[in-house]
């Protein structure tokens, strides 16, 4: 059985096949021409709204990511807009640490919602994983994708775009939601 990856993202995209690849799915790509519309108020709203829709164009199983950055100090914004608030990952990081400006309140999370759904579009599994954390002053490391170069981990003392892969793959929002969710998924009978 396949099952379609449902994002546009590339770093999202690496990182999801990391974490899927010790099952024996046979996974898919997204088709470009399927394009959700992300109308939730919530990650898990978006994520579902993702898994669903392409699952029911593709009429494959299909999963879904909807992540995001939330910064205390800005009311938890980015949030669910973190895709959309700037035209470049650069342009996105510029514009947090502006509205941050020198303030010394940097706490943040990180939140990665996941949602897989059958072929008819119903919901199979879905988890939310967050991670706390800090925004830098500066962006800090080539690695990763998005917002990572000014997230930093105090445990670690590294930004997750200092990571290797593997560090972020386990530590990471994204590493949490598939911490609780491989369980299920390798239980999981896709027939
Ligand atoms: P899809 O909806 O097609 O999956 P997207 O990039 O639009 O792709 P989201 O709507 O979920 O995805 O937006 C997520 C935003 O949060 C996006 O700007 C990412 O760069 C950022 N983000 C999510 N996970 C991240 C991570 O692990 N590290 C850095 N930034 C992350």
């Amino acid at each position: 059985t396949t099952v379609v990856v449902a994002t546009g993202n590339p770093g999202k995209l690496t990182e999801l096949k990391g974490y899927l690849q010790e099952l024996d799915w046979q996974l898919a790509l997204k088709p470009e021409a399927i394009e959700v519309e992300e109308t939730g108020d919530t990650f898990i709203a978006n994520a579902r709204l993702k898994a669903s829709e392409v699952a029911i164009a593709t009429q494959q199983w299909a999963i879904a990511d909807d992540s995001g950055l939330q910064v205390d100090a800005l009311d938890g914004a980015p949030g669910i807009y973190s895709a959309r608030y700037g035209s470049s990952d650069a342009d996105r990081i510029g514009r947090v640490l502006r509205e941050l400006g020198e303030r010394q309140d940097r706490g943040a999370q990180f939140v990665c919602a996941i949602a897989l759904a059958r072929p008819d579009g119903t919901i199979a599994l879905e988890t939310t994983g967050i991670c706390p954390g800090e925004i830098l002053y500066q962006p800090q490391g080539d690695k990763g994708f998005g917002y990572d170069p000014i997230f930093y981990l105090p445990s670690h003392d590294k930004t997750f775009a200092e990571m290797s892969p593997a560090e972020k793959e386990r530590y990471s929002h994204r590493g949490i939601a598939f911490e609780q969710l491989m369980p299920a998924l390798r239980r999981l009978d896709l027939s």
